[in-house]
Order: C-alpha cells, then sequence, then structure tokens
C-alpha cells in the first residue's frame, strides 16, 4: 500500500480522503491556493504545498506545478477527488508518465467517455439500453430530419459534445425541427466548439438513477448498488439517496449489471458511476458514465457499510475488489442534502461571506457531516459554493427523511446566505415524503419550497427580546459582582417607564419594543400586544415560554444583527443599542468608532485643537447619526479615516493628545 498520497483537491472532498488515508495509515500531502491558506484540508494533511493565486487556473489546476509537488514531496500516488483535473486525460496521462499512480481509471477510459455519441456506440455494442435515437456521424440536415421522424415526436436535440445539461433542445413537433436543429447547433458550436447533435426520444417524467460500480486491475467488476439524484435545480444535484426508491430488485439487478458491462466496455479501473435515466414504465437508458468518484458517494456508503475511498486505494495499489458482487449488501436508506452557500429568493445567487457562526448537527451512526470549513472560514467567489453535504441513515426512507429534517435544523449558519431552509421545506414536503421523485419536482413544487415563515412576527420579536436581555445579562452577571445587592433585579416594576426600551428592525420595519422584567420572566409589550415570556439562555440555546407556549431557539447576536434559528428557518433583525441615542466623549487618547458604520462627516484635521464637547466626528449606522465628541481638551494628531470611509467597530478614527497640565502663561 501507498504510504504517501497527495490529494490534487480543496474542501470537504480533500478532507474526505485525507480521513481515509490517515486510518488506513497513509500520509497525505494537501495543496493550496493563497484563498485556502488556512483551510481545514491544509491543517488536516501532514504537509501541505502552495499551488498559486486563488483562482483555480492558476493554482488547482496547474498539473505540471501538482506533479512536481507529488514528486519533491515523496507522494507515491495522486488522489484528483471530482472536479478539476479529476477527469482530466492530460493529468492522469502525466501522473503515469511520472511514475504516480492516478488514483482513478485509465486515461484511455477517461476519453471513451468524452463523446456522447462514441460512448453510446460503444454502450450500444455492450448491450446496455439507450434512449431510441440516433447517434452517428452523418450529420447532413436531410438524414437528421429523416432520423427525426423515425424517432418520433417529442424528441429531444442533444449536443454531442454537450454534458451535464447543457445544449440540449425539446422537438415537439416535425414542423418545429429545421429551426431547432439550426439553433441547437449554433448553440452547440458556440458553446462546445462542435455543432454535431445527436436524437432522442424525449422522455417527459424521467428520474436519475445511477449506478455504483467499482472494477479493479484484474477484470473483476461490481455494483454497489444505486442512487436516485432526480431532484436537481438546474442540472445541479440538491438531494439524493440510496436506494432508489421503489425501484424492483429485478430492475436494479438490470441496471447493476448494465453499468458493469458499461464500464468493462471501456476497460474501466476503481469508482466510477454509469448514470440512467429511469422512466415511469421501469424501462431504463443509459445516459453518461462519470469516471471519478462523486460527490454524492456517502449515501453508496451508508447503505452498503463500505469506504469508497479504501477501495479506490486499494484499487489503485493493485490489489482485487474487497468484495464480489454477491457479498455486496444493502442495509436502509440514506440521503444526501447538499448545503450552498447561495440565496434562493435571489433565484438561488452563490453566495459569500464569513461563516461567522457555524453550528453543525451532531454526528452519529445516523448523521454524517462531510464538510471542508470551520466557523471564521470565508465562502470565496473562487469556489464551488457547497458548505458541507450533509448525510443521514436509518432503516427505512420514512425515517430517514425524518432524520434530515431534524439535521437539517441542527445546522445553523450565520454571516452567508444558505439553501438549509430551502432544503427543509423540500424534505419536508408532502410530494417528497410520497416518494415523488422526478427531475421536474422542484419546478413543479415551487409554492411548498418557499413557505411563509413559521414564526409569526410577535413571537420572533419577542424571543429576539428575549435573547438579547438573557445574553446582555450573562454578560453583566459574569463581569459585574455577582452577589452584589444592586445587581439584582428581583421586584417587577410595574411604572412603565422603568421598562426597558428595545428597538428591533426587521426588513424595512422598525419595531419599538418595551420590556419589564423580573429574573426569568418578562412581559414584552409589542405594538398593542403583551405577552409574557419565561426565558432561559445556555450559551446560544433559548428556552423561552411565550403565554404559555414553549420553543426552542438557537441564536446568534453579532454586530447588532441577530439571527434567530427556529425549525430549520432563521429570523433576521436588527437591534438599535441604546448608544446610539448618546454621544461618546473622547476622553482617551486615540478614539474608536463604537459601531460599524459610515463616517459621515469629519470636522477635524491633524493640528486642530479641539475643547471638550465639540463634536470631531459623525458618524451613520442604520440611519441614524451618532455624534462623536472631545471628552478633554486636546490637540488631534493624526486622522485614519475619511469621510464617506466605512469603518468597523472599534476601528480607531483619530488621536488625540491631551496635555497633562496646560502649560503656565
Ligand atoms: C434526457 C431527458 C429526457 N429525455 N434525455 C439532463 C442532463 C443530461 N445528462 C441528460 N438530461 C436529460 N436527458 C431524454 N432522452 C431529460 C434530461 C433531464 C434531466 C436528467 C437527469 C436529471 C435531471 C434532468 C433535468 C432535466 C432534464
Amino acid at each position: 500500500m501507498f504510504s504517501k498520497i497527495l490529494i490534487a483537491n480543496r474542501g470537504e472532498i480533500a478532507c474526505r480522503i485525507i480521513q481515509t488515508a490517515h486510518r488506513m495509515g497513509i500520509r497525505c500531502v494537501a495543496v493550496y491556493s493563497d484563498a485556502d491558506r488556512n483551510a481545514r484540508h491544509v491543517a488536516m494533511a501532514d504537509e501541505a504545498f502552495r499551488l498559486g493565486p486563488a483562482p483555480s487556473s492558476e493554482s488547482y489546476l496547474k498539473t505540471d506545478l501538482i506533479i512536481d509537488v507529488a514528486l519533491k514531496s515523496g507522494a507515491q500516488a495522486i488522489h484528483p477527488g471530482y472536479g478539476f483535473l479529476s477527469e482530466n486525460t492530460g493529468f492522469a496521462e502525466a501522473c503515469e508518465a511520472n511514475n504516480l499512480a492516478f488514483i482513478g481509471p485509465p486515461a484511455s477510459a477517461i476519453a471513451a467517455m468524452g463523446s456522447k455519441s462514441a460512448a453510446k456506440a460503444i454502450m450500444e455494442e455492450a448491450g446496455v439500453p439507450l434512449v431510441p435515437g440516433y447517434h452517428e456521424a452523418d450529420q447532413s440536415p436531410d438524414r437528421l430530419r429523416a432520423e427525426a421522424e423515425k424517432c418520433g415526436f417529442p424528441l429531444l436535440l442533444k449536443a454531442v459534445a454537450g454534458g451535464g445539461g447543457k445544449g440540449m433542445r425539446v422537438v415537439e413537433s416535425i414542423d418545429e425541427f429545421d429551426e431547432a436543429l439550426a439553433a441547437a447547433k449554433r448553440e452547440a458550436k458556440n458553446a462546445f466548439g462542435n455543432p454535431d447533435m445527436l436524437i432522442e426520444r424525449y422522455l417527459t417524467q424521467p428520474r436519475h438513477v445511477e449506478i455504483q460500480v467499482f472494477c479493479d486491475q484484474h477484470g473483476n467488476a461490481v455494483y454497489l448498488a444505486e442512487r436516485d439524484c432526480s431532484v436537481q435545480r438546474r442540472h445541479q444535484k440538491v438531494l439524493e439517496e440510496a436506494p432508489a426508491p421503489g425501484l424492483s430488485p429485478e430492475t436494479r439487478k438490470a441496471m447493476g449489471e448494465a453499468a458493469v458491462r458499461a464500464a468493462q466496455a471501456i476497460a474501466y479501473v476503481g469508482a466510477g458511476t454509469v448514470e440512467f435515466l429511469y422512466d415511469v414504465d421501469e424501462s431504463f437508458f443509459f445516459m453518461e458514465m462519470n469516471t471519478r468518484l462523486q460527490v454524492e458517494h456517502p449515501v453508496t456508503e451508508m447503505i452498503t457499510g463500505q469506504d469508497l475511498v479504501e477501495w479506490q486505494l486499494r484499487v489503485a495499489d493493485g490489489e482485487p475488489l474487497p468484495l464480489a458482487q454477491d457479498q455486496v449488501r444493502t442495509r436502509g436508506h440514506a440521503m444526501e442534502a447538499r448545503i450552498y452557500a447561495e440565496d434562493p429568493d435571489q433565484d438561488f445567487l452563490p453566495a459569500t461571506g464569513t461563516l461567522r457562526y457555524l453550528r453543525t448537527p451532531d454526528e452519529n451512526t445516523h448523521v454524517r457531516v462531510d464538510t471542508g470549513v470551520v466557523e471564521g472560514d470565508e465562502i470565496s467567489i473562487h469556489y464551488d459554493p457547497m458548505i458541507a453535504k450533509l448525510i443521514v441513515w436509518d432503516e427505512n426512507r420514512e425515517q430517514a427523511v425524518n432524520r434530515l429534517v431534524h439535521a437539517l435544523e441542527n445546522y445553523r449558519i450565520a454571516g452567508v446566505k444558505t439553501n438549509i431552509r430551502f432544503l427543509h421545506a423540500l424534505a419536508d414536503s408532502q410530494p417528497f415524503r410520497e416518494e415523488e421523485l422526478n427531475t421536474k419536482f422542484i419546478a413543479d413544487h415551487q409554492n411548498l419550497l418557499f413557505p411563509p415563515p413559521k414564526l409569526d412576527l410577535h413571537k420572533a420579536l419577542v424571543l429576539a427580546a428575549g435573547f438579547i436581555l438573557r445574553q446582555r445579562r450573562s454578560i453583566q452577571t459574569e463581569s459585574a459582582d455577582r452577589w452584589s445587592p444592586f445587581g439584582r433585579q428581583n421586584s417587577w416594576r410595574m411604572n412603565s417607564e422603568f421598562a426597558q426600551p428595545l428597538q428591533l428592525q426587521v426588513g424595512d420595519e422598525r419595531h419599538d419594543l418595551k420590556v419589564l422584567e423580573r429574573d426569568d420572566d418578562y412581559q414584552v409589550y409589542v405594538g398593542d400586544s403583551v405577552y409574557s415570556l419565561n426565558a432561559r439562555l445556555d450559551d446560544d440555546h433559548l428556552q423561552a415560554r411565550i403565554n404559555g407556549h414553549r420553543l426552542s431557539v438557537h441564536g446568534y447576536l453579532h454586530d447588532d444583527q441577530l439571527v434567530l434559528f427556529h425549525e430549520g428557518d432563521t429570523f433576521t433583525c436588527r437591534l438599535f443599542r441604546e448608544t446610539f441615542e448618546t454621544e461618546d466623549l473622547a476622553a482617551e487618547g486615540s478614539l474608536t468608532a463604537p459601531m460599524n458604520g459610515t463616517v459621515v462627516a469629519l470636522n477635524v484635521k491633524p493640528g486642530d485643537r479641539v475643547k471638550t464637547g465639540q463634536t470631531l466626528v459623525v458618524m451613520e449606522a442604520m440611519k441614524m447619526e451618532h455624534a462623536i465628541k472631545a471628552g478633554a481638551d486636546g490637540v488631534i494628531s493624526e486622522v485614519f479615516f475619511r469621510e464617506g470611509d466605512l469603518v468597523s467597530e472599534g476601528n480607531e478614527l483619530l488621536a488625540i493628545e491631551i496635555p497633562k497640565e496646560e502649560p503656565a502663561p
């Protein structure tokens, strides 16, 4: 077995590979871009080498540099993960040429799946079912038109060089054919540099069912059940599960054996996936073969109890497959949800930012989290926006769905927008629970996937008040003398003049709350209503009772922004601090910004003499102006910002020299 491997990847899959390699006693060399200097995969590896700047083209796609690092570090093999160089024939060949084992298939097998029409010809020869249609070389419009009529309508034009859903066009009738063909060819030429088309009968309600295959270097091949990946959004997988619900043992066997024939037809070695379209009448058709370990491989691991990365390492080292086909067993049901940094409310626009608060569900036999990030990490524009994969397992699908829904409720992120709420709505929806799986699921159920908030506004505001006051009190009691009678608030202060005001902004709306408090109990006035609240805060966990309704939420307060997490949903509001209504006196030698905001007026310059009470700087935050005044007479020695600058809480704004004593006249 190898004693040292290089992982030519980043993020969760790099971490995933390192985990198995370490368990097997194999040392790991990581590579990283400047953006990933402090990334989890770098920290986990035994050593790591810088590749270059953040863009993939200058780092993770640098074939020669990665080979050099592997040779320099003494690694005997390279695991490419998925994406990046994993299906790059040049990279596989470069490994071979440098006597490094490529932990993946031979370059020839990768190349064989590069063209859709060539792949279909190979599969036809191997007896793998194909969607009826045409995939020959003759691209004359007359021939294509004749083949279209033979195929029948609706049909699908697919670019020979396309993949992953790019370059497809549905044609409903022969009248549309010529125009659709011309347009599809133009698109394919532009997108792939190859205008060639193939024709397929169009399946209107297909499912995406894929078979995990594995082949060793000795001609052995097995299939490890299937995955259903039908729930997709714009050809991006969202939820995957294994086994495929409703698949009969006969179909599973037929599909598995077809997949093995597919792999053997191209002399495959290692982990591969054969994708099928699975139709409502249980027929299935070859779609494409992915010549790598796939993102969703964990669901197969969960139901087979096998570690596919371990299999990859053994096969790459020349060992035979760990199991024969009749030793492969599955148990229970597994699901994977892909947690992305994206904003479902803005058409799933990728989101960036810092993972300020990140809590994951506890891992056990039922719950697994594959991730490459930790709290505090940055999600940048440079790479895939996937934050993590949440994988669950249980004895049957119904229980697995419950596990998934529950685990999503315990996956909490603040600082970066995510699709967690969307995933929660999807997993918890009736049609998903009822196995209504097909590739149009998300498009067909928009109403269910963007539900209104479960908490009503008043309850959310009352919880927010409880969280803020409890957190404030825990900070006060930490710092103050906890035995002092003055620190205790043990009587209702019934005069509403003594009620604490609390201003919370939700979206563009500002809500003025008033709160009376005694011990753990509060009376919260919101609008014309009053709520009795009992609240206990344990770290980030708030247990509240509002008018007798017990609720459990988690919260994160940062920069006057509070995020509450409740049953997969989040509630965000901004807190106006009392300091915003007061003035800060600059008594010290330097002056710092009291909050995040903008410098709207800078009334002084270096050398200016200032008098106590004089306004030096005006800041604006959350539509309120805040004057910063001199707390003593002095001279401005330095100014660190200009008008219009954005500053963060704690940033030094300016420096004042305050004479110890006025010089004698
Ligand atoms: C199809 C199809 C219906 N009929 N082919 C999309 C990705 C590409 N690899 C093949 N795809 C499809 N091919 C025929 N003859 C429907 C799709 C399809 C799809 C397939 C799997 C998962 C999601 C999908 C979403 C839209 C369309």
